[in-house]
């Protein structure tokens, strides 16, 4: 690549400087990013490692290694999760008999690109594909704010269905957005989504992002229309993101340290970069 006049123009000194400097700041922000890092460790470990759920949020854990999205649900660490059944739910309508007649347990997950969740769901009789409208079939519904502006309408608001059948909608509406699988099992089945966090918000999450967040579950067993509608906080997974619950995106210590080596990694890179330049300067201009 051909250097501008000005480059070559350049005091070795001044070239020096400048590149010291950028050093300092990429230093700098590093430095600064452990200063974060330190104030959200005290954060982080203020709280227990893997609490029960309390009511009205779900701590999501930022995962090193993203989850296979096949609907089974190995790969995902014993991580807090919401118990969701009739006993639990702040809405409730229809018949539920007992808790293999409609109950879920809700895990999710984080990285910089992706929001994980995963859902198992217990039904002891599927029916899904009998209904267009995928709010009639055995599903689960996810609201979001991803904003936590309260406000419903905004582009960071989807009420995301996944039916049984493996249908995809927000808002009722069929989506492609979703990357998410649903595998049957006995008693059930299990749900294992990823939503991309553009979806959600501008940039990236860090630990301590909040969004609003609710579940709801439908249940079919007979087919025809939903017999059983619970909703984990609110009355509604769509438009009452004020009375929505929260996903608190945290991180365990030890993977925000190996966060912090990937950063170094990429910092020393770049520094190894600037010397390159440095050095075939010196090789073209014959420095005084
Ligand atoms: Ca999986
Ligand atoms: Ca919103
Ligand atoms: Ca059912
Ligand atoms: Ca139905």
């Amino acid at each position: 690549m051909r250097k501008p006049a000005w480059f070559f123009a350049m005091p070795r000194q001044s070239l020096l400087v400048l590149l010291l400097l950028a050093a300092t700041v990429l230093g700098a922000r590093l430095l600064g990013s452990r200063a974060d890092e330190s104030v959200q460790s005290t954060a982080v470990n203020s709280l227990p490692v893997y609490p029960e759920s309390e009511s009205r949020s779900l701590h999501s854990m930022r995962f090193v290694n993203a989850p296979i999205i096949d609907g089974y649900l190995t790969e995902w660490p014993r991580i807090e999760s919401i118990e969701l059944n009739r006993n639990t739910c702040y809405y409730f309508s229809g018949r539920v008999d007992s808790l293999d007649d409609l109950s879920a347990s809700i895990r999710s997950g984080w990285d910089e690109q992706s929001l994980y969740l995963a859902i198992q769901v217990t039904d002891n009789i599927l029916i899904g594909g009998d209904s267009v409208d995928v709010w009639r079939d055995d599903s689960v519904e996810l609201g979001l704010d991803g904003l936590y502006d309260q406000y419903p309408w905004g582009r960071d608001d989807h009420q995301y269905t996944l039916v049984v059948d493996g249908r995809m909608a927000d808002r009722g509406v069929p989506t492609t957005s979703l990357m998410a699988k649903v595998q049957e099992v006995t008693g059930g089945y299990n749900i294992e989504v990823k939503i991309p966090v553009a979806e959600l918000m501008a940039g990236t999450p860090i630990s301590g992002t909040v969004m609003g967040f609710t579940v709801g579950l439908h249940d079919d067993d007979d087919g025809d229309n939903w017999d059983a509608y619970l909703i984990w906080e609110g009355p509604s997974t769509s438009s009452t993101p004020e009375l929505f619950g929260t996903l608190l995106f945290t991180e365990r210590p030890e993977d925000r340290l190996i966060a912090l080596e990937a950063r170094l990694i990429k910092l020393e890179r770049r520094l190894q970069e600037l010397l390159a330049i440095l050095k075939e300067f010196e090789q073209v201009s014959p420095l005084q």
